[in-house]
């Protein structure tokens, strides 16, 4: 053991003590896990935002919230690019409309575009260029090492999804609304953002402050019950 940087105690074999941890009452427990599914569920995926600026430091922070995530063998294979410039915006909402208009002149299948109805989606995608933000997540299939061999990642897709929510809780907990967006194919995200082959565009997630009046479809969740089943016990 020896004193490390802050007094922590620090060990050599790799591991030091979870000094981070903060221990709650289970009241306390209860009133936060319940106040924040609350607070979750007034999230709503918009397809209508304002052009109205929101600071590069309140995206930094989300992207570092999601950048804490857990990953497999801690290989971390994720990418985040924050697109607040209108030039680059732009190029992105072109390439996405391209394929945005095949798909529902008849890429997609009949019964996808039924499933689509009820959110009113299109190929038309403004939002793309009138939100300050499209935060582009890409997954690192491996590593390009310095000697041009492949370091493997693992269990990439996971690892990215959760990051990816992360990153939209944490934009909901600062404010924002979102979107994610998943034009397809989107090859096009790479190229227009200069980034390198190891790296698969995963998902486009579009951060902002709503449009005034801006409505959602009348949907709902899938009531608890249905989505969940105990195997222990449960509330008394
Ligand atoms: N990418 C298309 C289609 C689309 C697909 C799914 I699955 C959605 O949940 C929403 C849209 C689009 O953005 O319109």
């Amino acid at each position: 053991m020896t004193t490390g940087v802050g007094g922590w105690i620090m060990s050599e074999d790799g591991f030091r003590p979870w000094h981070e941890y903060r221990r709650l009452e289970v009241p306390d427990m209860l009133t936060r896990a319940s106040a924040f599914a609350d607070d979750l569920h007034r999230r709503r995926s918009i397809r209508s935002f304002s052009d109205e600026p929101v600071p590069a430091g309140v995206i930094r922070e989300c992207i570092r919230a999601a950048a804490s995530a857990p990953s497999g063998a801690n290989r971390q294979p994720w990418h985040f690019a924050a697109v607040g410039d209108a030039a680059l915006k732009r190029r992105i909402r072109t390439a996405a409309e391209v394929e945005e208009r095949a798909f529902y002149a008849g890429r997609a299948p009949e019964a996808w575009l039924e499933d689509l109805a009820p959110l009113g989606t299109d190929a038309h995608k403004p939002f793309l260029e009138e939100a300050p933000w499209l935060i582009v997540v890409f997954a690192e299939r491996f590593e390009a090492t310095a000697d041009g061999s492949k370091h493997k990642n693992y269990y990439v897709p996971e690892s990215v999804g959760i990051a990816t929510g992360m990153l939209l809780t944490a934009l909901h907990h600062a404010g924002l609304a979102t979107l994610t967006h998943t034009p397809s194919p989107m090859g096009f995200l790479r190229e227009i953002l200069g980034r390198p082959p190891n790296e698969r565009p995963f998902l486009i997630v579009v951060a902002g402050y709503p449009a005034d009046g801006v409505q959602v479809p009348d949907i709902q969740r899938k009531p608890l019950s249905t989505v969940t089943s105990w195997h222990g016990p449960s509330e008394a």
